[in-house]
């Protein structure tokens, strides 16, 4: 189905039923599409000029327009209530689900910084370390995203888990996922933040427990002296970033 859509590949927990709307959305679309042209189509060679025939004038037909008008209002209010248990699972931090692990992302013109709380297992203490452009999450577990940006309004983008959220200054913004496969995927800025905004972009891999905690250890191994805290005031002037060869620019 999602091939056909065009669509990539879902690797989260909630990214199905996120298609699952999609494809409703799009079929209600559709069919409304063709239908409303095939009926323009129709009419033009129904109503075509002739000779002898006169042509009349009218004002609209307010029963017609009552009846379109309340059957897409009642169309959408539907599309709304039967998304709105997905939405609040996706955006309500009060239900999200108990996180395996919590990470600080925080954005600026025109890289992603992805914080991990190192050894103690507390973010914003000494021991963090940061990879720019380059997140490590485990398979199978609920990851707990705390959004941040430095300058400009972002938006966190992970295609592949259907998981967007805008990156605001100022502000703590909460979101999360949970991956259902092993494998590299895309971190994208959704939001024009930029002239170098196109290549705003990183990875994400996505690796088995035990993978995950030999990167674990061995980041938090190769971790430089404890620099400012992320989020704190005196990390104004940008925050320590541990580049990965061949990824910084
Ligand atoms: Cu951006």
């Amino acid at each position: 189905m999602n091939e056909f859509w065009r669509l990539p590949e879902n690797v989260s927990t909630f990214g199905g039923p996120i298609d699952s709307m999609f494809h409703l959305i799009a079929w209600i679309t559709i069919v409304v599409f063709f239908g409303v042209e095939l009926l323009l189509l129709w009419f033009l060679f129904r109503y075509r000029a002739r000779p002898g025939r006169k042509a009349t004038f009218t004002h609209g037909n307010s029963r017609l327009e009552i009846i379109w008008t309340a059957a897409t209002a009642i169309m959408v209010v539907y599309l709304g209530i039967i998304s709105r248990g997905l939405w609040l699972d996706i955006k309500d931090p009060a239900r999200f689900p108990e996180p395996g692990l919590e990470l600080i992302v925080r954005a600026k013109q025109f890289e992603w910084n992805t914080h991990y709380p190192g050894a103690d297992g507390q973010l914003g203490t000494a021991d963090d370390f940061v990879r720019r452009n380059q997140m490590s999450v485990p398979v199978d577990v609920p990851v707990r995203i705390t959004l941040q940006s430095e300058d400009v309004i972002h938006s966190f983008y992970l295609p592949e888990f259907r998981l967007k959220q805008d990156a605001v200054p100022g502000m703590n913004i909460p979101a999360w996922f949970e991956a259902t496969r092993t494998g590299e995927f895309t971190v994208g800025c959704a939001e024009l933040c930029g002239l170098q905004h196109y290549r705003m972009k990183g990875t994400i891999r996505v690796l088995s427990a035990e993978e995950f905690s030999a990167w674990n250890a061995q980041q938090m191994a190769a971790a430089p002296a404890p620099g400012p805290l992320p989020g704190s005031a005196s990390n104004a002037a940008g925050s320590p970033v541990v580049a990965a060869a061949g990824h910084a620019h």
